[in-house]
């Protein structure tokens, strides 16, 4: 029986290389109200303190970047100071944003070059889990580090004893614990899931344990900022409800014993309560075909004298959300998702001229969204303001995507042809191949939006398009 935390430290064998969790160091404000967040190289301990550190590129050298935290409603100054060797934006990833401000190169603004600078100004409107992240050459710059979150606080704070988040992200990385750069690019993994990595972190910190106290109700924000993985998670030894999706509430549901599927992008909050007589260890898993690894541990220490178990469950408040999908004028978009190894797709219309697969391999065009590959010059369709839309998504491919679309929630309202009643509204969905998808929303949000398949490879290699809802 383990009766210490000394001796369950070594009976887990973690007396070597036990990380705390990393707080999320917060940005901080200038004198002109602005967060300068600094996108540069710089230095983090991947592989451990004591270990040599990897060369990353991150906010304020960072990775993940600085905390933005604001409350629902607030206006977010952000002034991005470009000190990297390339030209790179921010996008606010699920912010129902104004479009000036998504941070999209060629279709809300110019990338900024090396030694300048852009200023992000903008309300968040939704309360929830969102992030912030680059939008140029992401498949090398996110692979490098560039992106942080940005937590929405609600204007009642729910009560919660603890507000964690956890980033995660895995690595490749060269035996001297470097970026794998040879890798970045690869044709092999842009036609297939896309490149991924076995080192995986959670907040820059491999296998962290947090500390919790029994009885105590905590707020956990998940956050897949990889590349490609997609995961299925599961808790052990605490007890799980699920509260939010991608920054949008959802009716609380026990998922405790359910595997979780988490894909690039998506972000999953949980209400975590501890179980009465469990003692010791708890922890956050990944599930493979025959066993599982552990993202994060939970040490739950004992509850300080006099501290009472607190009842019941948060439940979030709504967003302000437009939800009346009308069917009858909803404008009705088929979008055919192709290519890729296993794909079978033949051809694609590339700046405008029909290609064939040789040549499209030959210009690393290699995913295609309605007929085309790469972003358009054309809009996919164009909608009124107000306008209800469904697309109706149709993986034609071998392969899992999560597809995202910008400034707006959406909700599936049919999966293979059978009706969902309360799907949740969600930024990023994954649509799992040969699956037929019909993702409706409301566009309210005037401007030029993208939607994209969120593995990055895939994104840079055709599996992009935009759409526009007029002013
Ligand atoms: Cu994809």
């Amino acid at each position: 029986m383990i009766t210490s935390r000394r001796q369950f430290i070594q009976s887990a064998g973690l007396a070597a290389g036990w990380a705390m969790l990393p707080g999320l160091a917060l940005a901080g404000k200038s004198d002109d109200g602005f967060i300068n967040l600094i996108a540069r190289p710089g230095e983090m301990p991947l592989l451990g303190d004591g270990k040599t550190a990897t060369r990353i590129w991150g906010y304020e050298g960072k990775s993940p970047g600085p905390q933005i935290r604001v409350r629902q409603g607030e206006e977010v100054k952000v002034r991005l100071i470009n000190k990297l060797p390339q030209p790179t934006t921010m996008h606010w990833h699920g912010v129902r944003i104004v479009n000036g401000m998504d941070g999209v190169p060629e279709l809300t603004q110019k990338a900024v070059p090396p030694g300048g600078r852009f200023d992000y100004v903008f309300r968040a409107p939704d309360a929830g889990t969102f992030w912030y992240h680059t939008h140029n050459r992401t498949w090398e710059q996110m692979a490098r580090g560039l992106y942080g979150t940005l937590i929405v606080e609600e204007k009642d704070k729910p009560a919660f004893d603890q507000d964690l988040t956890l980033v995660v992200d895995d690595w490749r990385l060269t035996e001297e614990g470097q970026i794998h750069e040879k890798s970045l690019g690869a044709l092999h993994e842009w036609a297939h899931g896309g490149r991924s990595g076995r080192w995986i972190t959670v907040n820059g910190a491999h296998r962290p344990q947090i500390a919790i106290r029994q009885g105590s109700r905590v707020r956990l924000r998940l956050v897949n900022v990889c590349n490609a993985s997609i995961y299925a998670l599961k808790l052990e030894g605490l007890k799980a409800h699920l509260i939010a999706l991608d920054g949008q509430p959802v009716a609380p549901r026990d998922v405790s014993d359910e595997p979780m599927l988490f894909s690039p992008a998506q972000r999953i909050d949980l209400a975590l309560e501890t179980i009465a007589d469990h003692q010791g260890k708890a922890s956050l898993r990944s599930l493979r075909r025959d066993g599982s690894d552990e993202l994060a541990g939970f040490v739950i220490e004992p509850s300080s004298p006099g501290a009472t178990t607190r009842p019941g469950l948060v439940r979030l408040p709504e967003n302000p959300l437009s939800k009346t999908i009308s069917m009858p004028d909803a404008l009705k978009v088929d979008v055919k998702m192709e290519g890729g190894a296993m794909g079978g797709m033949r051809s694609a219309i590339y700046k405008g001229r029909k290609l064939g697969i040789d040549e499209l391999i030959q210009n690393k065009h290699l995913w295609a969204l309605a007929g085309v590959t790469g972003l358009p010059e054309k809009p996919l369709f164009s909608a009124k303001r107000g306008q209800s839309v469904v697309l109706n998504l149709i993986n034609a491919t071998a392969w899992p995507h999560p597809m995202h679309i910008h400034g707006f929630h959406f909700r599936a309202l049919e999966r293979n042809g059978k009706t969902l009643a309360t799907a949740p509204w969600r930024d990023t969905e994954l649509i799992m191949p040969r699956e037929t998808v019909s993702l409706g929303f409301v566009a309210d949000n005037p401007g030029k939006w993208l939607l994209h398949c969120h593995t990055l490879e895939h994104t840079a290699a055709g599996m992009i398009t935009w759409f526009e809802v007029a002013a």
